[in-house]
């Protein structure tokens, strides 16, 4: 069978760049069994014969309407998929999906009937705001960071702002590399509308939000993007919690070694540091 990739070198790319996103969570141990999901808004790579390439599957329903995501493409992991699986094998454990005009459902185009992420209400609802929003963003990403998760288990950690000041002042590249920091998202059950109304909330403000117990959700210029916030992220909470366990608290840098990293890397300056 003819893939949708085949001569289509800027589409083959970016999926093949989330096939190699999916490599490196499996190999962080970021995505047991079928954790985490990917979307990837590959709607600049849709020519006239995938506009009209038919349905491969019913017509289904997101759960939720949203208008700025009207006809367009999506590159879907699939739900119950492996990232380790994806790594190897993009098409068949993902798929491309088309919104249909009522904004409200979809179908899946190609490779094969892969079933979308049971995240996709999350996903669909932040990739509408970003066109929304004109955002050059078109990829979003959920893992399980396990650092991250850990720290996410102590309710002081999850007031506003506060895990976002302790990672950035762990080691001074995370300021550098994700500005924005991190959102918080109280806990909600995984795959629900709550879980993505939630979500969206947060991304107005933040690259990268902590989903309280569960993971993270971040959003990028592409996947890779998106991972590195995440992966910066944890990097710091990883330096955070080798230095708890050597029985100490890490003093983290000054305040005023933290505005000199935001001044001469000119970076945004949304949250006090
Ligand atoms: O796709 O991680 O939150 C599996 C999950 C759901
Ligand atoms: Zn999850």
């Amino acid at each position: 069978m003819k893939s949708i990739l085949e001569n289509r070198p800027a589409l083959e790319a970016t999926v093949m760049q989330v096939a190699e996103v999916a490599g490196y969570l499996w190999e962080k141990g970021w995505a047991e069994r079928n954790g985490g999901n990917i979307t990837v808004n590959i709607s600049e790579h849709v020519d006239d014969e995938i506009k009209a390439m038919p349905a491969i599957s019913d017509v289904i329903q997101i759960g939720t309407t949203l208008p700025n995501i009207k006809d367009c493409y999506f590159y879907c992991k699939g739900t119950g998929k492996r990232m380790r699986d994806l790594a190897r094998w993009p098409m068949q454990n993902g798929s491309i999906i088309r919104i249909l005009p009522d904004c409200a459902s979809y179908v899946i185009i190609a490779d094969e009937v892969v079933m979308p992420t049971s995240e996709l209400p999350s996903h669909l609802s932040m990739h509408d705001y970003l066109i929304g929003s004109g955002s050059k963003y078109k990829a979003s990403l959920h893992t399980h960071p396990i650092e991250l998760v850990a720290m996410s288990h102590n309710p002081a950690m999850l007031k506003k702002d506060v895990m976002t000041k302790l990672l950035w002042s762990m080691i001074p590249e995370t300021l550098a590399f994700a500005p924005l920091g991190l959102g918080i998202v109280p806990y909600e059950l995984p795959g629900s509308v709550k879980l993505a109304d939630a979500t969206l909330e947060q991304i107005k403000d933040y690259d990268v939000v902590m989903w309280e117990k569960h993971g993270i959700c971040a959003v990028g210029l592409d996947i890779m993007d998106a991972f590195d916030q995440a992966d910066v992220l944890n990097k710091a909470a990883t330096i955070y919690l080798r230095a708890k366990s050597m029985g100490f608290e890490p003093t983290g840098m000054t305040d005023e070694a933290m505005k000199e990293v935001q001044d001469v890397f000119h970076l945004p300056k949304k949250r006090p540091c």
